[in-house]
């Protein structure tokens, strides 16, 4: 087992990976940014060093100095957490040719998912059902326009390189399709440094519900249920849940197997989730895979009662998996609100120094977060303050949890989400378990329809 694993990453994440060290008995070593000097992850680490400057790309992306950190400290392994380098082959690759574990996939899985064109491609052969449109990546407004007409307006382009969806556009009518095909590519380009887009027909109002996998490296492959996340804006998601509100045990079976196969197809290893669009024929499509832990992995640890982080751990050091498919059961409901620093009716940024916290607990409450008491939410990173899980017996039950909470959960200082959750609690399409992709427009302009209750 590892002796010491150093942890790159900062906030609640670091903080969640390491309880899991501790609770293996391995060291940590934090790095950290002059920016979070002070911050709980640095405290709690056996050992910290700072690796730059506040701005990510100097510090938390900066791969030599956190390769450097993990050599002069003698770490065995490297947990990325999500978001910075969480997805970086090159990370990955560069841990392999120092002789430190990279906790999570190895170098090709994630450089084929990243790829997202690639990706759907190698689904395909796999047998995984996907949305209709291009074989792959189309190289002329004359495919475009062939392969548009083909799949049936409307359609999206995608960048391949893009991903959580960043670079798509939905074009209606075939008159729009050059022009929209040229910007998608000179996008692409402009962004991730990549043309390639590819086409898709555009599902309208779909479910985002994705599958959480852990695999290790004996080949064995689970799946621990869904999580629907479509309550998003702007792609970024605000409220998770598990079970889905539509889930069947049917559906659960179908789904799971179909992420395990797609899982098996590319020999993947450690934590990852399939992301699926579900349309409104029930009918599921792969999208997307993401190769790391995800910030809602917490609603699949509270149904499940797995630690999943520790299960990363445990695999990237050659142990068998822990629990097998027929071992994985689901209890009750899991909520899970995302308290970020932002205005709550214009999303605005909102970043400051706390002057009051206090958490909500009692029954089946979970919080991760690495705020506290006079600490600073630093505009340099993302503005996520806390995550806010409960756990019921059902959803009506969760639901109650979760306003009893938010009604209780203070955060002085900066403006936060916490008044829309509250909002989104009340909401009766919420309640219903009502969901789409398209439900928070009717929360973009404040005065179109008044909630139940402020
Ligand atoms: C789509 C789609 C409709 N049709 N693809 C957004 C994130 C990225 N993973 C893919 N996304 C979408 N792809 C087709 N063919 C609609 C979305 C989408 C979406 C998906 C999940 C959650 C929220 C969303 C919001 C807008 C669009």
């Amino acid at each position: 087992m590892f002796k010491k694993i150093l942890i790159a990453n900062r906030g609640e994440i670091a903080l969640r990976v390491m309880w899991a060290c501790k609770e293996l008995g391995i060291k940590t070593v934090a790095v950290y940014s002059e920016a979070d000097r002070n911050s709980l992850h640095v405290r709690f680490a056996d050992q910290a060093v700072c690796i730059g400057p506040p701005r990510s790309i100097e510090s938390y992306l900066n791969i030599p100095a956190i390769i450097s950190a993990a050599e002069v400290t003698g770490a065995d392994a490297i947990h990325p957490g999500y978001g910075f380098l969480s997805e970086s082959s090159y990370l990955a690759e560069i841990c392999d040719a120092c002789k430190i574990k990279f906790i999570g996939p190895g170098p090709q899985a994630i450089r084929l998912m990243g790829d997202k064109s690639r990706a759907k491609k190698a689904m395909i052969k796999a047998g995984v059902p996907v949305i209709p449109g291009s074989p792959g990546v189309v190289e002329d407004e004359e495919k475009a326009t062939r392969i548009a007409k083909e799949t049936g307006y409307p359609v999206i382009m995608k960048a391949s390189a893009g991903g959580g969806g960043r670079g798509m556009r939905i074009v209606r009518e075939e008159s729009e399709l050059a022009n929209n095909f040229k910007a998608a590519q000179t996008e692409a380009q402009a962004a991730f440094g990549v043309p390639d887009v590819y086409i898709e027909k555009y599902v309208e109002g779909p479910r985002h519900i994705e599958i959480q996998i852990m695999a290790d490296a004996k080949g064995n492959v689970v799946h621990l249920g869904e999580r629907e996340c479509s309550i998003q804006r702007r792609h970024q998601k605000l409220i998770e849940e598990s079970p889905s509100p539509v889930m069947t045990e049917r559906l659960r079976r179908r789904m799971g197997r179909t992420a395990v196969e797609a899982a098996q197809a590319v020999e993947y290893v450690n934590a990852g989730t399939i992301e699926f669009l579900l349309d409104a024929s029930g009918n599921y499509y792969f999208m997307e895979m993401n190769t790391r832990i995800q910030v809602e992995h917490g609603v699949t640890e509270l149904v499940t009662g797995r630690d999943l982080v520790k299960e990363q751990i445990l695999i990237a050091a050659g142990e068998p998996m822990s629990f097998s498919q027929k071992d994985v059961v689901f209890n009750g409901h899991a909520i899970e609100c995302r308290v970020n620093a932002e205005d709550p009716k214009t999303f605005v940024p909102s970043p400051g120094t706390i002057h009051h916290f206090n958490l909500p607990g009692g029954p089946g409450v979970r919080i991760d977060t690495a705020a506290h008491d006079g600490c600073e939410i630093s505009p340099y990173y993302d503005s996520m303050v806390a995550k806010l899980m409960v756990h019921g017996r059902d959803r009506r039950e969760a639901i109650a949890r979760m306003r009893r909470c938010l009604d209780v959960m203070i955060v002085e200082g900066i403006k936060t989400t916490i008044p829309l959750h509250r909002r989104i609690m009340d909401d009766a399409d919420f309640q219903a378990g009502r969901l789409s992709t398209k439900f928070m427009e009717r929360y973009q302009e404040p005065k179109k329809k008044p909630p139940a209750q402020a």
